[in-house]
């Protein structure tokens, strides 16, 4: 008979340029969504973890912002976060978009994981998007710059080969009973969550540019156990008048729409009614402005 297998947890770092699809993987590995997607880049500001325990192993995923070029206070801040997290990761987990060759920005996050001496598993993501067989020169590439880490073609949307991803990953983990509560599966707070939920419906229902000057934040988030719902009232934050206006859109359209799709969602992951408030204010030049930034928590 075989010896019993040692239990394996630590922290396992999604690292990546923008878009790759990072959040999608944490949140389809987790099973629950613990962080917001949109097609935007930049839509993940903050480091989030994501729980999954199984019978053998714990992973505690931590999903960030992309490794981007920085062009203002906000956008230092989200490299700078992002940086700390891998630093702090037991295992790193570049993930790429599938494609017939390495693109420029990938091919920077390989090189800059490729300094580390730490266990590397490489993702190629997306690959619902393109034929397998068309993968085999991007591998090629990846193992130039990375001879010794596996590679692992997924798909974070469909699911497909994340088991394999995991069977790859788990041994790799220090030995170790686990280090979250076997029943929590993310670090944030329903009232961080309400934040980044308000923040995805505003981040899908605008166009352009707009959504990289916004921010959300919760005012209010109360529990009214005698009517059974949660009371929240946020502020959408923009840098300009005019967005303000485009914001709320005609007659309140827009900010009635962002409102309605944060708080369906809201409902069901909180699992009780939910009373949302919104409002927008102007705050001028927030993002290059490290005091707000502050504030913000970000
Ligand atoms: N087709 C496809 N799209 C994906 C996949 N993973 C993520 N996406 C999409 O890529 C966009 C960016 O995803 P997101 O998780 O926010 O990327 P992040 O910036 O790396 O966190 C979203 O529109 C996702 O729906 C995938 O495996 N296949
Ligand atoms: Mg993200």
């Amino acid at each position: 008979m075989s010896e019993p297998q040692p239990y394996r947890a630590g922290f396992v770092a999604l690292a990546g340029r923008t878009n790759v699809g990072k959040s999608t993987l944490v949140n389809q590995i987790v099973g629950q969504k613990v962080a917001i997607v949109t097609p935007k880049p930049q839509t993940t500001r903050r480091r989030i973890l994501g729980v999954r325990t199984d019978a053998d192993a714990q992973l505690i995923l931590i999903d960030m912002p992309g490794l981007h070029e920085a062009h203002n206070a906000l956008n230092r801040r989200m490299l700078e976060t992002a940086r700390r997290c891998i630093a702090e990761a037991e295992i790193v987990v570049p993930v790429i978009e599938a494609a017939e060759s390495l693109d420029k920005a990938d091919r920077r996050v390989l090189t800059e994981v490729s300094e580390l001496n730490r266990p590397v598993v490489v993702a190629i993501n997306k690959i619902d998007l393109v034929s397998r067989s068309r993968l085999l020169p991007l591998a090629e590439q990846v193992h130039e710059v990375l001879p010794r880490a596996e590679i692992v073609p997924i798909s974070a949307l469909t699911g497909e080969n994340i088991e394999e991803l995991l069977r790859v990953i788990k041994p790799l983990l220090p030995e170790s009973g686990p280090l979250m509560s076997v029943d929590e599966y993310t670090d944030q707070t329903e009232r961080m969550l309400a934040e980044e939920i308000v923040r995805e419906k505003l981040f899908l229902a605008m166009r352009q540019e707009i959504p990289y000057s916004t921010a959300v934040k919760i005012e209010d988030f109360s529990d009214d156990p005698e009517r059974k719902l949660t009371r929240i009232s946020a502020v959408i934050i923009v840098e300009r008048d005019s967005h303000k206006g485009m914001v709320i859109g005609a007659g309140g359209r827009m900010l009635k729409e962002i409102g309605t799709q944060a708080r369906l969602e809201l409902e069901q992951i909180l699992g009780r009614r939910v009373f949302l408030e919104l409002h927008v204010k102007v705050e001028k030049r927030w993002t290059s402005d490290p005091r707000k930034l502050k504030e913000l928590g970000l």
